[in-house]
């Protein structure tokens, strides 16, 4: 068996108003990774064209979710920070995907059903093949493992069949180039913690999402401390008092999902927060979840501000981090190339 060598790679889209769920789901695990593996981290816009962008909003965007992740605590030095247009390898890889992923599997991503609704025939064909890009972005790098929040956990499977059938449709060829039984590893997906899936402010059973039409469904991370109080204190909740076992969160969304916020900001448990709380009526539990939320969101949104007072400085990072990301993509391009059996 072919192993590879343990390494971390995650994207977040440029597409505005990041919020808690990015930030608890994905952000805040890719800093606790940074310890203990070589991550590549990237600022996906090849993503965000899916969808129609405004080119001044993105390229503002970029620079948001880059001073994001930096606010956050990435270090660009130690690890790689880029946005994915600038290695064209992701793309180069996406098209060989197309060419080994089946239309059955794509149409089975409920994502694309979601974002598509009824108006399959009018998207772009860049929605419909988005997973076989997120394929290449992670295996462009050989990357072992994917922090990602619950909703793309479909797409990562999708990538390790990619994966899979590429290394079973042209096992020969890349045996015969020394690669042993296998070029690409399986990526596995990381999705643990309390908050894999924080749900809306205003509906407990919505994923919080940055294109939810009400701003008081989300914690943006660029939003003050004012900001945050009001919107905790105008979530929607349920006339109970709060349960001190799990079992009484049962059939209520928006309890649950606050109670997962407060466990995923403070470190404890959910059980340790139902102890606590439990038979307290909402008030004084959301006054104790402002605390937290200020406390862990204010310092990353105030020193985004900052960093992104420096353009400059953010720029060259993602033209640093895009260098370092050709060198690992090129090689990977290179051998996949030969696997293939083109001319080079
Ligand atoms: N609500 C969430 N809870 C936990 N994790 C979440 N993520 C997104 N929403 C939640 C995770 O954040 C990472 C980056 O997400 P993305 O920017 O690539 O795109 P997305 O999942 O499409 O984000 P949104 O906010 O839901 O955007 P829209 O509204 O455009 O669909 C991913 O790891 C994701 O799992």
């Amino acid at each position: 068996m072919t192993t590879f060598p343990e390494r971390v790679f995650s994207g977040v889209q440029p597409t505005g108003n990041l919020h808690l769920g990015n930030y608890l789901g994905a952000i805040k695990k890719f800093v606790a990774l940074q310890e203990t593996h070589e991550c590549v981290y990237c600022v996906v816009d090849l993503h965000a064209i899916t969808v129609p962008q405004d080119p001044a909003e993105l390229k503002s965007t970029i620079r948001e979710v880059t001073a994001a992740f930096i606010a956050a605590g990435i270090d660009p030095k130690k690890h790689i920070v880029f946005n994915q247009s600038q290695v064209p390898e992701h793309a180069e890889l996406a098209w060989v995907f197309n060419c080994v992923a089946r239309m059955g599997w794509l149409n089975r991503m409920t994502q694309f059903k979601d974002k598509a609704g009824k108006n399959t025939e009018n998207v772009s064909v860049g929605l419909f093949a988005y997973p076989t890009l997120m394929a290449a972005d992670i295996l462009v790098y050989r990357a072992t493992h994917v922090p990602v929040g619950e909703d793309q956990k479909q797409h990562l499977e999708l990538s390790r069949d990619i994966a899979q059938k590429f290394n079973n449709d042209y096992a020969a060829s890349i045996a015969a180039h020394g690669h042993g039984d296998a070029f690409f590893p399986l990526p596995e997906p990381l999705i643990q913690g309390p908050a894999t899936r924080v749900m809306s402010l205003r509906d407990g059973t919505k994923k919080m999402s940055k294109s939810d039409a009400s701003d008081y469904s989300r914690l943006n991370l660029s939003d003050d401390r004012d900001t945050i109080a009001q919107k905790i204190r105008k979530a929607k909740t349920d006339p109970e008092p709060l349960p001190s076992e799990a079992d009484g969160l049962k059939g209520r969304p928006e309890a649950d999902n606050l109670v997962g916020i407060y466990a995923a900001l403070s470190g404890d448990s959910r059980a340790e927060v139902l102890q606590r709380f439990g038979g307290q009526n909402f008030s004084a539990f959301k006054s104790a979840l402002v605390d937290v939320a200020v406390a862990s969101l204010e310092p990353v949104g105030s020193e985004m501000k900052r960093l992104l007072g420096d353009v400059a400085h953010l720029d060259a990072v993602l033209n640093d981090g895009a260098r370092r990301a050709r060198v690992l993509a090129a090689e990977t391009m290179t051998a996949v190339k030969d696997i293939l059996g083109f001319v080079r």
